[in-house]
């Protein structure tokens, strides 16, 4: 994690569709397109995830995996990691106009430990920068069925990545992003 994120092949095919097909049902809703701090967002999103079903047993599942080796065999974060926040992002195909379906930023102080996305369908570039401009982009390589691992606050003291999303190509992309807030009641992630 050089640059603050890195990603990894995770889900099989078969495991992706059943997580897709929940996901396309959810309940969407616009975002902010421009946040208060400034991050425009171009993509819908839904933090309510059905019982018993898909996405929560990933997220779930996601948890135990990532505590195991990041918190108790190697001690990378301190404090037991508990995802206490699942959002599902739908981004549609950018207008040409558009550069950022999601701009510069990074996550809430709120988030910490590690902050880890399912890419689960589409294609575009999910990139870590050196701050607020975008500056310095480098490409986080990363498909459907990758979960992408992000240094939240207090990750072995070092700084939270700025980050952002362009180029989403054709048709949509769908992301499963999972988060430890340290109190439930933050109203945006981002900042
Ligand atoms: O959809 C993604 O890949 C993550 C977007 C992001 O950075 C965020 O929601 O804070
Ligand atoms: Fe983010």
């Amino acid at each position: 994690m050089g640059r603050g994120a890195t990603a990894l092949a995770s889900l099989d095919t078969s495991e992706l569709e059943r997580l897709c097909d929940e996901a396309r049902a959810l309940p969407f809703h616009d975002v902010e397109v421009v946040t208060k701090t400034g991050v425009v967002q171009n993509f819908r999103s839904c933090d309510t995830l059905p019982e018993d079903g898909a996405l929560r047993s990933l997220m779930q599942a996601a948890e135990v995996v990532i505590d195991d080796q990041l918190h108790r065999k190697y001690q990378v974060i301190q404090t037991p990691l508990r995802f206490n926040e699942g959002v599902v992002q739908v981004y549609r195909e950018a207008a040409i106009s558009q550069k950022y379906s999601i701009s510069p930023h990074r996550d809430h102080k709120e988030c910490i430990n590690v902050i880890a996305v399912f890419v689960l369908e589409g294609e575009a570039s999910f990139c870590v920068c050196k701050e607020r401009s975008g500056a310095d982009p480098e490409v986080i390589s990363s498909r459907p069925g990758d979960l992408i691992l992000m240094r939240g606050y207090g990750f072995l003291g070092l700084p939270r990545p700025f980050h952002f999303v362009d180029n989403v190509k054709q048709g949509t992309r769908i992301s499963f992003g999972l988060r430890h807030l340290m109190k439930r009641e933050v109203m945006s992630n981002r900042r």
